[in-house]
């Protein structure tokens, strides 16, 4: 069985411990790591005055971690520029806060190729490697550059944007030629794969073949779908430990026979958390009767702070809370919790479990994880709701859920409604076919699926 080398942005830490508080893919990637040996390979989260290529390493068994420190130029033009500032916005549909600028996409190319240079000698000849996420894009071909031959996959956790809007970016072309120095690119749901496709057929010339491949010039890859998942089987144990019964009892005795609404997400525009509180405000100000008896628990720890558009929004997301709190609360209830933190794993699942609506309202996301987590959390015998955006990837696995359109305020409205007045039964029919995909492709089945597909290709020249 080949090695495993993963490359991410970000690397997570070995030796977490039972305490720790990985996250899913975290889990399943250490799982496939454990189970084939290799090395996972990233930025260390640190800066270092002047780049040596230096390598940090962490090993337990047969798997280590390498991690290098980048310089604050790397991390203003690679990290907050050209990933956060150009893609990120732009892979969501948002061309209006996309910002162009060639010191960013100098600052990208150049962390990839040290990026290349430092993994290289830790790649062995039979190894498959696995790329992850935007902020790589081209470095597979910065490694083939340097005569890595080995099986290499990439995988996008966010969405590939229509050709129209990839067209804005200058240098379009040459980014998604890049992606051909891969064997595999896996794609969270159809529809980004299929505007995948539609670029490099349209655009580039690209012919399709059987089986996903697509062949520019002289390059063929492997084009495949593959959504990732969690790790339900630990979510679903977490949701009825004694820390998640802890969570779950301090929500039910802070506001007895009140629904709880929530909704967990990074502080992102993609989130829709803004429409999200205007489509509750809505609720509240056409349901006068319903006042008093729900209320939104809304968890949105900040992240990308440097980044003057996230700066943005959470003053904006201040300003509606206030606003719809002042204008509706009462001395005895408060409509929205808004809370800017982070909750380990166990006490989420618990709230989750406590909730009985998991509002799940993107504007445009890759997959989204937590529809997936509240969806695990629930209480078979009497369980939530899940509202979900449309724009979700995850919308294309959990079509059981109550789907809206985040942007229409009316919508999301009348969806809380259908939740909060949906009989046992109903819930019971929907919940049962969500668990059933949940648990099905979990993180585990995504993982083995994409390296599967790794393997199919012969080792190249
Ligand atoms: P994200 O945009 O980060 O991921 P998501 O899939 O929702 O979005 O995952 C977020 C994770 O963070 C979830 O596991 C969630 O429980 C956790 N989390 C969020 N808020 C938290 C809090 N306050 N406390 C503790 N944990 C919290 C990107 C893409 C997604 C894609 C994933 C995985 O944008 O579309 O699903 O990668 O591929």
């Amino acid at each position: 069985m080949s090695r495993l080398v993963v490359i991410s942005n970000r690397v997570q830490q070995l030796n977490q411990g039972p305490g720790g508080n990985q996250g899913g893919l975290a889990v399943a990637l250490l799982a496939a790591l454990r189970e084939r040996g290799g090395v996972w390979f990233g930025w260390s989260g640190n800066t270092t005055p002047q780049f040596t290529g230096e390598i940090r390493d962490e090993s337990e068994g047969n798997v280590s971690t390498a991690t290098i420190d980048l310089e604050p130029q790397d991390i203003d033009e690679y990290y907050n520029g050209f990933a956060n500032r150009t893609l990120w916005p732009l892979f969501h549909f948002r061309i209006d806060l996309t910002e162009f600028e060639r010191d960013f996409a100098g600052g990208y190319a150049r962390v990839n190729r040290r990026f290349a240079d430092t993994v290289k000698p830790l790649i062995d000849h039979d190894d498959l490697v696995w790329v992850h996420d935007y902020h790589l894009i081209p470095l597979g071909e910065e490694l083939r550059h340097r005569g890595v031959a080995n099986r290499m996959g990439f995988f996008l956790h966010i969405p590939w944007p229509p050709s129209e809007l990839l067209t804005s970016l200058p240098s379009h072309r040459r980014l998604v030629e890049s992606l051909f120095a891969y064997d595999v690119v896996g794609f969270q749901s159809d529809d980004w794969l299929d505007s995948f496709r539609d670029y490099v057929v349209t655009r580039l010339g690209g012919i399709e073949g059987e089986n996903g491949k697509l062949t520019v010039g002289e390059r063929s890859i492997c084009a495949m779908v593959a959504p990732i998942g969690i790790d339900t089987a630990e979510f679903e144990a977490a949701a009825v430990s004694r820390e998640a019964a802890f969570a779950r009892d301090r929500m039910y005795m802070s506001a007895t026979g009140r629904s709880l609404i929530v909704g967990v997400d990074r502080l992102d525009y993609s989130k829709g958390l803004e429409e999200r509180f205007l489509g509750y405000e809505r609720f509240l100000s056409q349901h006068p009767d319903r006042r008093g008896l729900v209320y939104i628990l809304q968890i949105a720890p900040p992240s990308r702070e440097k980044v003057d558009t996230y700066q943005e929004i959470r003053a904006t997301l201040d300003a509606h809370s206030g606003r719809i709190n002042g204008e509706y609360a009462d001395i005895d209830w408060v409509p929205i919790r808004y809370v800017n933190k982070g909750y380990p794993r166990a006490e989420l699942a618990g709230i989750f479990r406590a909730a009985r609506i998991g509002l799940v309202t993107p504007l445009r996301d890759g997959m989204n994880l937590v529809a997936k987590e509240y969806v695990a959390a629930q209480n078979p015998t009497d369980p939530g709701v899940l509202i979900l955006s449309t724009f979700a990837g995850a919308a294309r696995q959990l079509k059981d859920a109550v789907l809206v359109n985040p942007y229409s305020a009316e919508e999301l409205s009348d969806a809380i409604v259908t939740a909060l007045t949906m009989p046992r039964e109903e819930r019971i029919r929907r919940w049962e076919a969500l668990i059933d995909n949940v648990r099905r492709e979990d993180v585990h089945w995504w993982c083995d699926r994409f390296i599967a597909a790794m393997e199919r290709v012969e080792e190249a020249a």
